[in-house]
């Protein structure tokens, strides 16, 4: 046997393959890591998908380069088009997806380790994941705190404040407030952190809706086992998918490829019934 077969795991390099793998014994930790990809279909774009982007669609906020609008330094000086994009996305607005009850079903089937995710719109917790199993990468906008001196600002408000698309300001010192999301230039949660060594207790690794190219996330991939199957749910082929003996890539819409996993397990009208009930 050369070292590829030592490795093998997977019957067959698809999702028939994965299905099997996730009925036998020897999964039992699933963990996932997701992007915004999985909250598309809620009516939230991404960052990077050519036409429906975020950044293909910044050009009217007149910012110096797309990404400015996530900048801390941009920010201090001109928190304007971050709040202008907050009203489009706030919270609230949207029903979590089909994926993200999928989530939810790995959770309710004792499966879940724990979901990396790096959006900020709070769909998994509306969707019913525990919120012990979720680690919110890049923040959330569930608290926010005045970038000054750092007192925090009453949710109420906040929620007002960017329903009529204004600026927040500190009650405390006239400060700008943020929500607590990462920022460019700002370090990720002590959360992040601590969880990672888990992965390496990961039975089967699902990344679902992400380019995978923001760091430190992306690099979450390389810290599984060499022999733990991944799986990657996305439109296109990103994070070098298929360098490993036990990859699988699925390449069409995530909710299409999460139902397509429940028929083979058997699982489909749980996960319909508990999207229903979102
Ligand atoms: P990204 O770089 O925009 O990549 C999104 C990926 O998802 C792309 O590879 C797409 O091909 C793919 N994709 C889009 N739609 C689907 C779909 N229906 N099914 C499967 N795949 C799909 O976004 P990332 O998350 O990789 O980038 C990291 C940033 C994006 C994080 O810092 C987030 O905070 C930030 N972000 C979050 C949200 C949100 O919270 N919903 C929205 C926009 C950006």
């Amino acid at each position: 046997v050369d070292d590829d077969d030592a490795l093998q795991v997977l019957e067959t390099l698809d999702l028939h393959g994965i299905a099997k793998y996730i009925k036998s014994d020897a999964c039992k930790n699933i963990f996932i890591m997701a992007g915004a990809g999985i909250s598309t279909s809620a009516g939230i774009p991404d960052f990077r998908s050519p036409d429906t982007g975020l950044y293909a669609n910044l050009a009217r906020l007149k910012l110096p380069y797309p990404e400015a609008v996530f900048d801390i330094t941009f920010f201090r000086n001109n928190p304007k088009p971050f709040y202008t994009l907050a009203h489009e996305l706030a919270p609230g607005k949207f029903r979590p997806t089909l994926t993200h009850s999928f989530i939810r079903l790995l959770a309710e089937k004792n499966y879940l380790h724990t979901c990396f995710t790096q959006n900020i719109d709070t769909l998994e917790r509306r969707a019913g994941v525990p919120a012990d199993k979720i680690i919110e990468a890049h923040g959330s906008f569930a608290t926010q705190h005045c970038i000054k001196c750092k007192a925090e600002y009453p949710d109420d408000e906040m929620r007002e404040k960017i329903k009529n698309q204004e600026l927040p300001i500190c009650n405390k010192c006239k400060g700008y407030v943020k929500p607590d999301i990462v920022f460019f230039g700002e370090g990720l949660p002590d959360e992040f952190f601590s969880s990672l060594e888990h992965l390496r207790s990961a039975d089967l690794l699902i990344v679902m809706g992400t380019s995978l190219t923001v760091h430190p996330f992306a690099s979450l991939t390389e810290i599984v086992d060499e022999s733990c199957p991944r799986l990657l749910l996305n439109l296109d082929l990103v994070g070098g998918w298929g360098s490993r003996t036990n990859d699988v890539s699925c390449l069409m819409p995530c909710d299409d490829a999460v139902r397509k996993i429940c028929e083979l397990l058997g699982w489909e009208e749980e996960l319909d019934a508990l999207w229903a009930d979102t």
